[in-house]
């Protein structure tokens, strides 16, 4: 018999080797994971399951949610309140924080969340997927607050994403190199099948919405521009482009062949940092990336050693392969940029 390794058996088997995972983080992981199975279900319906479209509602930032937005929502809070492993919860789809409510134990860590990551991509069957990100709760009280939660990214206990895409797979760090795991639909399980990710240092392939380019700062149109000069440009090679606008789709690609994302600062909003949010998008990818030996910045900066302000703050960011990343942050100290 091939031997195939669980998700469980590969927790209990890095709390035996490494002691880095504690009980109440395994029992995390395991939710999270089982809620991820239910989202896929729900996913995988699609009309099937009344799930597309819109749900004709906002959520904090502005933007329009979708049906399967709340339902995924949905299915994480529930899916934790009561294992005892949770102070609390953080959502993109939430204003506020969630708390354990009173009828359960509280737990020790503090969870956030992007429950679809991509939501634009949902109605038209693209891959999407959920982010999350695990950290330690400090304070020892009973009472959680918002700033239980606004602690650097490189505090991390644990960060992950679940990607639905022809395959559904599980991205998963706690801080011993990245693993990924594919679920069995017939067995109803996660197997493991890449152990040991790295991300190449160097690649020819970048991900960047290219239809912001007049709004980007000196430094990224620097990059851009010597990546579309090809090898007729100082970087003497040409490069290729890839934009799926679900960020765990692009970053699952660059974990399995190399390149590098960005989403950048731009001059339409400027006191905004950037598009996407730092605790439950930036600091997760950035953990995981890191992990698998690739960089993460916002340009001039490691996002994991940033110290948030508030929940849904928002970040530049610059990810994936290693030499490509430091030229990008580069250029940016380089034009203090
Ligand atoms: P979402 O969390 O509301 O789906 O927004 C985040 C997504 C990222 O997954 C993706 O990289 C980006 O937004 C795409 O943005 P754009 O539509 O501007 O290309
Ligand atoms: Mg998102």
């Amino acid at each position: 018999m091939s031997s195939r390794i669980s998700l469980t058996q590969y927790l209990v088997e890095q709390q035996r080797q490494n002691n880095s995972i504690p009980p109440q983080l395994r029992l995390l992981i395991e939710v999270v994971a089982r809620a991820c199975k239910r989202i896929a279900i729900s996913v995988n319906k699609g009309a099937l399951g009344d799930v597309l479209g819109s749900a004709d509602s906002e959520n904090v930032q502005g933007e329009v949610q979708k049906k399967l937005d709340i339902i995924a929502n949905e299915v994480l809070i529930e899916a934790n309140e009561w294992g005892g492993h949770l102070a609390a919860m953080g959502s993109e789809e939430m204003d506020s924080i969630h708390l354990v409510p009173n009828r359960f134990p509280q737990g020790e860590y503090l969870l956030l969340f992007d429950p679809l990551d991509g939501s634009s991509n949902i109605d038209v069957n693209v891959s999407i997927g959920t982010i999350f990100s695990v950290l330690r709760k400090v304070n020892n009280h009973r009472g959680v607050s918002e700033e239980d939660f606004l602690q650097p990214g490189k505090q991390q206990a644990a960060a992950g994403y679940c990607i639905y895409g022809p395959q559904t797979t599980l991205v998963l760090t706690v801080g011993d190199g990245v693993a990924m795991f594919t679920l069995d639909r017939e067995m109803g399980s996660w197997v493991l099948t890449e152990d040991n990710v790295r991300i190449p240092a160097d690649t020819k392939e970048f991900a960047i919405n290219m239809s912001n380019l007049r709004h980007w700062a000196p430094p990224v149109k620097r990059y851009i521009d010597e990546c579309l000069a090809g090898t007729t440009g100082p970087r003497e090679k040409d490069f290729n482009m890839r934009w799926i606008a679900s960020m765990v789709a692009d970053v699952h690609r660059i974990l399995c062949r190399g390149g590098i994302f960005m989403y950048p600062w731009d001059a339409r909003e400027p006191q905004k940092a950037g598009k996407l949010r730092l605790m439950y998008e930036a600091n997760p990818m950035g953990f995981i990336v890191e992990q698998a030996g690739g960089l993460a910045t916002n340009g001039k900066q490691r996002i994991l050693d940033i110290t948030p302000t508030k929940l849904h703050e928002r970040v530049a960011v610059v990810l994936g392969s290693k030499n490509e990343v430091e030229r990008v942050t580069r250029y940016h100290l380089e034009q203090g940029d």
